[in-house]
């Protein structure tokens, strides 16, 4: 199959498995739809499924056929989790965004507080999905809930928020101090996609810790390209607002570095995801080309 039947295939069955695990609006019950409208609103306007899709592929190159529990819960918890962050990151207390995945933000569409209990939602119903549809497994439904807890809470996620929010207006933050962000808002994420699929796989420590550190560079590698289209392309071909965080005088990749400088940045860490990915057992896994593939994405 070539890589873009592949990327297809993978995200058509995130997109029917979004459908599926996310509680349906209106439900079968009397209830608010307005808050199950509110999380299918954000979740299903789009972007890229780059997380649920890491985690498929570091899924399939490691069970290499062999049967293991279906991946595609975790996938939408992933998703669901990340889809929070953004809803959140949108508000006007943070970035207060007004577009999206090429809509109107969560708190535009809805208000405030349905925005707010929208991204709340969503991070209880990434954990409910792996209590739930793992649970005949409790060692892996563990695990997989460790993993997501650690890379959303306040030493990865959230503190490379928070770290983001107190260096607004700090021009002058050093190179460590913004991998430190991005290491903690961005790759934690990453790594946790594909450190996830690597367990449900039946990953040894020795391959999980790979995919880690094959996360690590990948997620560096996507916020530092992040950085590069924020300053260098066009709210229709992003779906988003570019050039805010330059606006509001945040140190960028593209800020500190340049240009030209933060591009072989971003190929360097592509090179050592590359290099760690290729000491996975499935020499022709996806992976390889996907993590190419990202470091010329448009959007
Ligand atoms: C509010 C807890 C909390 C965290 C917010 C995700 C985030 C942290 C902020 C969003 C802004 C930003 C540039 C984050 C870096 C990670 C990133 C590049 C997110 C966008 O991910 P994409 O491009 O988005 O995969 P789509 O819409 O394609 O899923």
């Amino acid at each position: 199959m070539d890589f873009n039947a592949k990327l297809q295939s993978f995200t058509a069955s995130i997109e029917i498995a979004l459908d599926k695990f996310v509680p349906p609006s209106p439900l079968p019950y009397a209830g608010p739809n307005r808050i199950h409208d509110a999380m299918r609103y954000s979740l299903q306007a789009g972007g890229k499924r780059l997380r649920p899709v890491l985690l498929l592929a570091a899924h399939e190159a490691l069970s290499q056929q062999n049967p293991t529990p279906d991946p595609l819960p975790a996938a939408v918890a992933i998703e669901c989790l990340h889809t929070y962050s953004l809803i959140h990151d949108d508000l006007p207390c943070m970035d207060n965004d007004d577009l999206r995945r090429g809509i109107p933000t969560s708190h535009k569409k809805f208000d405030e507080a349905t925005a707010l209990l929208a991204g709340d939602a969503l991070l209880t119903h990434a954990f409910d999905l792996l209590a739930n549809n793992y649970n005949s497994t409790p060692a892996l439904a563990l695990q997989l809930l460790q993993t997501l807890s650690l890379a959303g809470n306040s030493t990865h996620l959230i503190g490379g928020q928070m770290q983001d929010l107190l260096s607004e207006k700090n021009t002058t933050l050093s190179s460590s101090d913004l991998d430190y962000i991005h290491l903690n808002k961005t790759a934690a994420l990453v790594e946790a996609s594909l450190v996830s699929g690597g367990i449900i796989a039946g990953a040894s420590t020795a391959q999980l810790e790979t995919l880690r550190t094959g996360g690590r560079h990948l997620g560096l590698a996507f916020q530092i390209i992040d950085d590069i289209l924020d300053a260098t392309s066009t709210a229709e071909t992003l779906g988003k607002t570019p050039g805010k965080d330059a606006a509001v005088g945040k140190s960028t990749y593209v800020t500190l570095h340049g240009l030209d400088r933060a591009r072989d940045l971003a190929g360097t860490s592509t090179d050592l995801a590359i290099s760690s990915f290729q000491q996975l057992p499935d020499s022709s896994s996806f992976l390889l080309p996907l993590t190419q593939h990202l470091l010329s994405r448009e959007k």
